[in-house]
């Protein structure tokens, strides 16, 4: 089967009901016409900076509308950055994710610092990503011109279910970023979270919305929510290991050239169900020294585990720069 941009929503929602067996041996089908199934690829996240975010995105430790236990910090300098990039390399991280807890960029001088970073991490030979919020054309050319890798905006779950988690921007607001990434060669991330207290057909509206993007984005994160005390979203119910998969087997059908990551949440899961998940075509994890995510409210498997996980499961790490796709084509809108 190709690449398909039209699919319609009953028709993602039957591949999401399908019987299980069926849908991971389906899903495992399509991730062995486009992948390399042997290869996962590493990824290393860095909060670059930390809290008292605008925005009030009711699962996160780093709003400011929330009383949790992350304390708002400064910007991290270059060189810490650095070394905690040069880390990941040694242990065969292949991409470097920087996030910032902003609403948007603005064209001040920490976005200068922050292109200073990406410059320097680039010139390393590692894919670098940033998830910095909301951008303008001219903000994504600055950052496709110090050679970003990859722009992270989650569209989180679907535009109908959006206002009952976020209400200081809107669906409209996302996918305009992403299509002012799209004008540049910067490869777009874009995924969501599983447990927000979504129905299936939220789950199926967001798979809906980024299958329809032509081109795909060539990155789908699928995090588990990582409940954080303190936030609206504190007390939802656990998501199960079936749901997970099926998730992530419906993007690999749907969306099939891309990387789908099995993201926040992992640490939660056992070896056995993480290998359910690779075996329903998600192709990357993101791996860590210090057991966290971005903060230390979602911990992460750390280095060793994961080498020691990958080996029990014959995969291996994934090298950079390895997709066809490289730079994305832009777009002239
Ligand atoms: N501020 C930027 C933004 O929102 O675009 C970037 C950072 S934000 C932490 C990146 C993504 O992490 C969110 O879109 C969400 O999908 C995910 N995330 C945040 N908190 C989470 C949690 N508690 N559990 C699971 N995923 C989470
Ligand atoms: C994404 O979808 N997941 C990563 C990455 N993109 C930036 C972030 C997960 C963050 C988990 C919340 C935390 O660490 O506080
Ligand atoms: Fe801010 Fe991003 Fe957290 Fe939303 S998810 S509160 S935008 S850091």
């Amino acid at each position: 089967m190709g690449i398909r941009y039209d699919w319609q929503q009953d028709e993602i929602l039957a591949i999401y009901n399908t019987p299980f067996l069926e849908l991971i041996y389906q899903a495992a089908s399509v991730h062995r016409q486009f992948h390399d199934p042997k290869q996962i690829q590493v990824c290393k996240l860095i909060s670059i900076k930390t809290g008292g975010c605008p925005e009030d995105c009711g699962y996160c430790a780093q709003s400011s509308h929330y009383k949790t236990e992350v304390k708002p910090e400064a910007l991290l300098e270059k060189e810490t950055v650095i070394s905690i990039a040069q880390k990941a390399k040694e242990t065969g991280v292949s991409r470097v994710c920087m996030g910032a807890a902003w609403r948007e960029v603005r064209d001040n001088s920490q976005f200068e610092e922050v292109l200073d970073m990406v410059k320097d991490v680039t010139s390393m030979g590692l894919e670098v990503c940033c998830t910095l919020g909301m951008l303008n054309t001219n903000q994504a050319k600055r950052l496709e011109d110090a050679g970003l890798y990859a722009y992270n905006h989650n569209l989180d779950t679907s535009q109908e279910y959006y206002s009952a988690v976020i209400t200081t921007r809107t669906y409209g607001d996302r996918l305009n970023t992403i299509e002012n990434v799209r004008k540049t060669h910067v490869t777009v991330c874009s995924g969501g979270i599983l447990g927000l207290g979504e129905r299936v057909e939220d789950r199926v509206g967001m798979l809906y919305t980024l299958s329809n993007l032509q081109p795909h984005p060539e990155s789908v994160p699928i995090n588990i929510l990582s409940p954080v005390p303190g936030t609206p979203l504190a007390d939802q119910p656990e998501v199960t290991i079936w749901d997970v998969v099926r998730m992530i087997a419906t993007a690999r059908i749907v969306i099939p050239t891309s990387d789908i990551r099995l993201s926040a949440g992992r640490a939660k899961l056992s070896q056995v169900e993480q290998a359910l998940c690779f075996m329903g075509g998600a192709n990357s994890i993101f791996s860590s020294d210090d057991n966290k995510m971005l903060t230390v409210t979602t911990p992460c498997p750390d280095y060793d585990a994961d080498r020691e996980m990958l080996n029990l499961l014959g995969l291996e790490m994934r090298p950079p720069f390895q997709k066809q796709e490289k730079k994305s084509p832009a777009l002239t809108v």
